[in-house]
C-alpha cells in the first residue's frame, strides 16, 4: 500500500439491533479494498443528539489506514450504510441503522459541498471524543487541539461503554 493515510471513521445505530449492525461494519471496514483496520473501540450507548423520540444509540470509533482518497473512502462508507438498509428520508439526525462519518483523514482539511474534515461536530460529541481517546490517546486535531483533552473535558454523562471492541476474526490487536 502506498501513501497510506489514517483515517477515523464513527459509526452510530438506533435501529435494527445496533451491536449486530456495529459488528458486521466493522467486518466491512476491515475488508475495504487498499484499507488495513488498525483499531476500534469500544461501543458506548447514549442518549440521541437531536430528535429526542427515537431509541438510544450504539456508538464506536475504528482507526483505518487507508489508500483510498477521501471522496472514494466516503462513497465506500454510504455503500456499507446501504448495505446496511440505510434509508434517508431527509430527517435531520433522525433515527438509522448505520451512520458511518468520515471524522478524521490524517491532517487533511476538506470544505466540499459533500465532505467536510474534519468531521464539523467532531470536537463537541462525547460519544465521538471518548472512543477516539480510547483508541488514539495521542491524535492531535489540524487545528492543533489534542483528542485526549477534548474528551476529557467534555461531558459524557449519558455515555457508558457497554461492550469491548468489536473486532472482526483476523483483525490485528488493537495499535497503541
Ligand atoms: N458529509 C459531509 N461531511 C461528511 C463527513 N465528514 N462524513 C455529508 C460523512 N458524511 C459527510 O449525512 C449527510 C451528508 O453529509 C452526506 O450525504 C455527506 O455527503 P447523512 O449521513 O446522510 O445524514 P445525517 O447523518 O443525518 O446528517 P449529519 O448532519 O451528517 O449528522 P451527523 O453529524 O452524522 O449526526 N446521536 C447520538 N447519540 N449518536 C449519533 O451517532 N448521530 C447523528 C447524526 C444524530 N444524533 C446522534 C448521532
Ligand atoms: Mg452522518
Amino acid at each position: 500500500m502506498t501513501a497510506a493515510v489514517r483515517a477515523c471513521i464513527g459509526l452510530g445505530s438506533n435501529l435494527g439491533e445496533p451491536e449486530r449492525q456495529l459488528r458486521r461494519a466493522v467486518a466491512a471496514l476491515g475488508a475495504l479494498p487498499d484499507s488495513r483496520l488498525l483499531a476500534v473501540s469500544s461501543l458506548y450507548r447514549n442518549p440521541p443528539m437531536g430528535p429526542a423520540d427515537q431509541p438510544d444509540y450504539l456508538n464506536a470509533v475504528a482507526l483505518l489506514e487507508t489508500a483510498l482518497e477521501p471522496e472514494p473512502l466516503l462513497d465506500a462508507l454510504q455503500a456499507i450504510e446501504g448495505a446496511q438498509g440505510r434509508v434517508r428520508d431527509g430527517t435531520r439526525w433522525g433515527p438509522r441503522t448505520l451512520d458511518l462519518d468520515l471524522l478524521l483523514y490524517g491532517d487533511r482539511r476538506i470544505d466540499g459541498r459533500r465532505l467536510r474534515v474534519p468531521h464539523p461536530g467532531l470536537a463537541e460529541r462525547a460519544f465521538v471524543l471518548r472512543p477516539l481517546a480510547e483508541i488514539a490517546p495521542g491524535l492531535v486535531l489540524p487545528d492543533g487541539r489534542a483528542v485526549a483533552a477534548l474528551a476529557a473535558a467534555i461531558d459524557a454523562s449519558g455515555l457508558v461503554r457497554v461492550a469491548p471492541p468489536p473486532l472482526p476474526d483476523g483483525a490485528p490487536d488493537p495499535v497503541s
